[in-house]
């Protein structure tokens, strides 16, 4: 009888497969249970990623900051399928127009999500030309390790081959991965994951806009996540700032520098009540010498004077390198450009005066 089964086995193994559907002999699949999909909230302030054109041809020549946050939902159905997703306007401005009080407003909303126990992640819809300022302040203050991802798009949603909707449906996805909880603020573009440290937008007209001096953290293809990189500085749950302590950002400016430059801007900017000056200088954050005197002048009156570098692939500026730091007690910005050293030096002194604690702060964030 033994060996009559095992001759047959095959030939009825064979036959259960032409059965219909349903009749086969094996144990019925347990019902797949609705996997927990994970809740991200999306905060829309506004941008390209929201803008409207006249035309499809239109993808440089557009009104920012028109479509609502529900809009953009309903534009990327797919999204359903990678979390429970939904909206919030807390603004509806181009991002070039953000001042300090948005900066706040929006740090807030995101810190009360953070606390929240049935948020997992949240996106941020965001105008592409201060993205890296809000990515960079946001990783200082938001003391959680859930995901925070910012994202904005290079074209309107009505211009032939826009990039909001694939770069809306990744920010979901990299928002709702546990992998990515605890590596920082994070910005997602182009297929690409950067640290919202690291990253700046290099050019103003391509969809790969978006670039980071150290490289990406990973990429973002169908949804999934691919990491490569990992923050090295000081962010988010290790950071010695919070939000919630925060009441106010004190003014602090960009001096942008070129040959035949004079102190006038700096004299300005310290009128206007700065509180320092970030000095966006020529190469290594080299000072012109007719401009020394004035910055040495406006140190000792309580200004702080910061080198960073012009330098479109980013700097690198050393103390005591181009000019006698230590003497002047004077800081500098090491990699980070100006914009990004402007949003630190604001965070930094609503703790310290303190040059050696600052020159600390430049250095581990
Ligand atoms: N004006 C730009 C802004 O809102 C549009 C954009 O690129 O998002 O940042």
């Amino acid at each position: 009888m033994k060996h009559l089964l095992n001759a047959l086995g095959p030939a009825l193994f064979a036959l259960t497969l032409l059965l219909p559907p349903g009749l086969h002999a094996e144990e019925p699949t347990p019902a797949e249970t609705p996997r927990q999909l994970p809740r991200v909230v999306i905060l829309a302030t506004g941008g390209t990623i929201a803008g409207a054109g006249a035309s499809a041809a239109n993808s440089a020549t557009y009104q920012a900051a028109r479509v609502p946050v529900e809009q953009l939902l309903a534009g990327v159905p797919q999204l359903a399928e990678l979390a429970a997703v939904r909206g919030e306007q807390v603004l509806q401005l181009a991002s070039e127009s953000f001042g300090n009080e948005q900066l706040l407003a929006l740090g807030r909303r995101v810190a009360e999500l953070a606390e929240n126990p049935e948020v997992e992640g949240i996106v941020i819809t965001h105008g592409t030309d201060t993205l890296e300022e809000t990515a960079y302040f946001l990783t200082l203050v938001e003391r959680t390790d859930k995901p925070i991802v910012l994202v904005g798009s290079m074209r309107p949603g009505t211009a032939l081959s826009a990039d909001g909707a694939l770069n809306l449906y990744n920010a979901v996805a990299v928002a709702g991965n546990p992998q990515a909880r605890g590596k920082g603020v994070l910005v997602t573009l182009n297929d690409e994951i950067h640290s919202g440290r690291d990253v700046s937008k290099a050019l103003n007209i391509k969809t790969e806009a978006f670039k980071s001096p150290w490289g990406p953290l990973g990429m973002v293809v169908e949804g999934k996540s691919y990491w490569f990189r990992l923050p090295a500085k000081r962010h988010t749950l290790n950071s010695e700032f919070d939000i919630r302590q925060i009441a106010s950002l004190p003014r602090v400016d960009i001096a942008y520098a070129y040959g035949n430059l004079d102190d006038t801007a700096y004299r300005a900017f310290a009128g206007a009540g700065a509180r320092a000056i970030v000095h966006a200088g020529t190469g290594n954050g080299s000072v012109a010498a007719p401009v020394v005197p004035a910055l040495r002048a406006l140190r000792k009156e309580g200004l702080q004077i910061i080198r960073a570098s012009r330098a479109d692939q980013g700097g690198f500026v050393l103390r005591n390198a181009e000019q006698p730091d230590d003497q002047y007690d004077w800081l500098v910005a090491h990699d980070l450009n100006p914009q990004k050293a402007r949003i630190l030096a604001m965070v930094a002194l609503s703790k310290t005066q303190d040059s050696r604690e600052l020159q600390r702060i430049f250095w581990e964030y």
